[in-house]
């Protein structure tokens, strides 16, 4: 089997690295050494070049190097009857609920408030909820969601999610579709999002949902930039109907650096780390979607390319 690797990050020798451990005859063929185009059944790749997949006749797996799909939907001519898949990786699962755990913690403990009051040698004791007191939304209750969302409920919030189809989790409280959004955003005092974004989450992060949540509301985006409309965060921040945003995924990676993002003194902007992949673990993931196309078997953490997640 001779598997082609494309990245836009260098990381292929860290890769052909992990791989080998586990599959030690197989033929990685990194971009742009692709050899005879024809021999390639399966690749694995983080933002292709638009039109790169097509060129392949014989590939009969795509794996995403991360967690999100939507890279790969950027490409017109994404070769659809090809089965895409994507990392579900405990490793990246408990990364994330420790930054979503790490941020809703500064917010609920108001950390912003208490460095500002320090620049000012201010020494204020704020008024301070229980974390049962303390109401937190999680759009998108999958993989990451759903885990972040549990152990959100550990420490004693009142958690709640939201997601496309019904859920049932013990101690969250759900909902669901388009017509569950506005009571969802009504009982979120920290909303985070954890949506794949695809056409129908683009822009979820608006002036409607913010306007539906508590005043004094804040939001923590880890799905991804185009999942937040800038400007309506800007207003809301500037009008005080949120108090703050946390903000790991941008429209623009990296943020530019005349993004007024960089310098509001209530938003805090992390590089896209939230859940790094990590190549040993991931690799697994990967590993084993690989025997399962030599053996023919169904593969894992299919995609559906009509609801791109
Ligand atoms: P999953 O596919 O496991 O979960 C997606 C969740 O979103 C599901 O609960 C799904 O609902 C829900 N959802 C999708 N579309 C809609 C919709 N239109 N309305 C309501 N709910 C919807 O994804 P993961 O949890 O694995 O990952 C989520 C995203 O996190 C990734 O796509 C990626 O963008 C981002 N990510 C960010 C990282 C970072 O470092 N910042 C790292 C890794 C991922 P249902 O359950 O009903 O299908
Ligand atoms: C992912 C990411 O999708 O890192 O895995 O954003």
């Amino acid at each position: 089997m001779a598997l082609l690797f494309y990245s836009t990050m260098d990381s292929s020798a860290q890769w052909r690295h992990e791989l080998a451990k586990h599959l030690p005859d197989l033929e990685m063929r990194v971009w742009p050494e692709t050899g005879d185009v024809r021999e390639i059944d399966a690749a694995i790749v983080w933002k292709p070049k638009p039109g790169l997949l097509a060129t392949f006749p014989n590939l009969k797996m795509i794996c995403s190097l991360g967690a999100g799909v939507d890279h790969l939907f950027l490409d017109p001519s994404l070769p659809r009857q090809v089965p895409i898949v994507r990392l579900v990786d405990p490793y990246m699962t408990e990364a994330m609920s420790e930054y979503v755990l790490t941020q809703v913690l500064c917010l609920h403990r108001q950390d912003l408030i208490y460095r500002a009051q320090q620049q000012e040698q201010v020494w204020r004791e704020q008024p301070q909820p229980n974390a049962a007191d303390r109401r937190v939304g999680v759009l998108g209750l999958g993989e990451l969601g759903g885990d972040a969302a549990r152990k959100l409920a550990v420490f004693g919030f009142k958690v709640s999610g939201w997601s496309r189809s019904e859920k049932r989790l013990p101690g969250i409280e759900s909902f669901h579709g388009s017509q569950g959004l506005p009571a969802f955003a009504r009982r979120s005092d920290i909303l985070v999002c954890l949506l794949p974004l695809t056409t129908e989450t683009e822009g979820v992060l608006n002036a409607r949902l913010f306007a539906a949540m508590p005043k004094g509301g804040a939001i923590i985006n880890v799905g991804r930039g185009r999942h937040l409309v800038e400007e309506d965060l800007i207003a809301a921040l500037e009008s005080g109907q949120l108090s703050a945003a946390v903000l790991d995924v941008f429209r623009e990676e990296p943020l530019p650096a005349a993004h007024p993002f960089w310098r509001h003194p209530r938003v805090v902007v992390t590089p896209h780390v939230a859940a790094a992949t990590n190549a040993p673990t991931a690799a697994l993931s990967i590993v084993e979607n690989l025997r399962r196309l030599a053996a023919g078997k169904p593969l894992l953490n299919v995609v559906d390319p009509t609801r791109q997640y």
